[in-house]
């Protein structure tokens, strides 16, 4: 016997941006990514989302790959301007009947859909009216996840507001690499605040909506370590818990914002900025759930030098993968870790030991593994894509999340990232994270890979072999 429960959900996940292509069929409307994706020097080699792997024509054929592999669950998001061309208002009725054919076709499969809101393609109207630096943003996110919940709401259970605020607030205002290519703490801080205001709104309709299900949020989980037992590297890693964790976690689990940093950033850059009511309408509405993407931890030093990010969108070993704030902390490699082409760090670990943490900060919460996987240019022999290293991967990390399971934390169910090889979003196609590979040079032909075989054995044994 497993140590999974019965009704454990083995699922596999992707984004619309990344999987969907048809960036303007049927009446879509154009979102910050397909613009940004557009300007020179933004991606890694002009690489965009335009076509993509094409999901968006051949979703029937990638649900019945899903099928064949087993898949209990598929986590997929849905492009906000494609049912809102221009993020409110009118409604493109086409881009609504890709979704329900989308959850139709998964339903026949007996695969739960679940469905995150907002995988960062906002349309590119709400960002030319301030994006989410603007309280109005928050409004237009309610009307378009009411409008979610009144298609969908019947036939799907298991709905996220977010994905990972680190990233998209954090690089859309902090480092500049995503749109809208801001770079300002400040700014940041009270963009976060119009996400979780959205998030809370959205909550709130969904349980007015009288929908049979449940409603979370997804986060980066990142445990960190301090490089050294210096006190100086110990209290740069005690503040990226803080930031990272503790202040987009406990906004949407405890209703509150972590009281020591909210004072430092209102006494340094008077943010966030609230509205008469806000602190009542997060506290009102926590989630259901807690959706986790596990890649990584990261490896924490004191910074005295500089500000920077050094970041491998190559793929080439040892090319970067740095990031720190003068004076606070730095995210350095860790001598003896394991490390991906893209410099990530391979740590089962801090799976088992990041879930035991939210459990430990936020109680009996329902998690989901919302992503977990390998990023890697998969060698391909006589014409089969041998990825051993994501079968080794994956396999690890189901590993520890049994263990975390062992001692005591409820986790229903499992994401890798991804289903299918696709866009990543600064790296292009040739970082690869799927059980189907993507063949971009034959006309985007699927080709089942060794750990589809691997996963489908996983599933149907209920995690018993791996
Ligand atoms: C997460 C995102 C995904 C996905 C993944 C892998 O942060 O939610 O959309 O892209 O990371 O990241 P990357 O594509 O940068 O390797």
């Amino acid at each position: 016997m497993s140590g999974f429960p019965q009704d454990f959900l083995w699922g596999a996940a992707s984004a619309a941006y990344q999987v969907e292509g048809g960036h303007d069929a049927d009446g879509k409307g154009p979102s910050i990514w397909d613009v940004f994706s557009h300007l020179p020097g933004t991606t890694w080699q002009g690489t965009n989302g335009d076509i993509a792997v094409d999901h968006y024509h051949r979703f029937r054929e990638d649900v019945a790959l899903m099928a064949e592999m087993g898949m209990q669950s598929y986590r997929f998001s849905i492009a906000w301007p494609r049912l809102l061309p221009t993020g409110r208002g009118a409604v493109n009725e086409a881009g609504v009947q890709f979704y329900s054919d989308l959850i139709d076709a998964l339903l026949e499969h007996n695969i739960e859909p679940m469905i995150t809101l907002y995988h960062w393609d906002l349309p590119q109207a709400l960002q030319d009216e301030g994006g989410w630096e603007a309280r109005s943003t928050a409004e237009a996110f309610l009307e378009y996840a009411q409008l979610c919940y009144d298609r969908f709401g019947s036939r799907v259970k298991l709905w996220a507001t977010f994905n990972e605020t680190v990233v998209f607030i954090g690089h859309g205002y902090i480092t500049g690499s995503h749109p809208p290519a801001v770079q300002d703490p400040a700014r940041a801080v009270q963009a976060c605040h119009h996400v979780f205001v959205a998030h809370a709104l959205a909550v709130n309709a969904f349980r007015k909506s009288g929908i049979k299900g449940q409603i979370g949020f997804v986060n980066v989980l990142q445990p960190h370590t301090a490089l050294t037992d210096k006190p100086e590297d110990v209290a740069a890693k005690d503040l990226a818990d803080a930031i990272y964790t503790h202040w987009l976690y406990d906004p949407v689990l405890k209703g509150e914002y972590p009281a020591q940093l909210v004072a430092q950033t209102q006494a340094l850059w008077g943010v966030p900025r609230y509205a008469p009511g806000d602190d009542a309408l997060l506290k009102e509405n926590i989630c259901d759930f807690i959706g986790l993407n596990y890649y990584k931890r990261e490896t924490v030093a004191a910074n005295p030098d500089a500000t920077g990010l050094k970041a491998n969108h190559s793929g080439e070993r040892n090319s970067g993968h740095q990031f720190g704030f003068k004076g606070l902390y730095k995210f350095v490699r860790n001598p003896q870790g394991v490390y991906t082409d893209w410099d990530w760090e391979i740590w089962p670990q801090g799976l088992t030991d990041g879930i035991m943490q939210v459990k430990a900060r936020y109680g009996d919460i329902p998690i989901y593994i919302t992503e977990n996987g390998l990023g890697a240019k998969d060698p391909i022999i006589d014409g089969e894509v041998v990825d051993d290293a994501r079968i080794d991967y994956l396999r690890m990390h189901i590993d520890a999340m049994e263990s975390a399971i062992a001692q005591g934390a409820d986790v229903r169910g499992y994401y890798p990232w991804s289903f299918i090889d696709l866009l990543s979003w600064l790296n292009g196609y040739q970082k690869q994270y799927g059980f189907v590979y993507v063949d971009h040079n034959d006309n985007l032909n699927r080709k089942r890979k060794k750990s589809f075989w691997w996963y489908q054995k996983v599933i149907s044994s209920n995690g018993e072999q791996r």
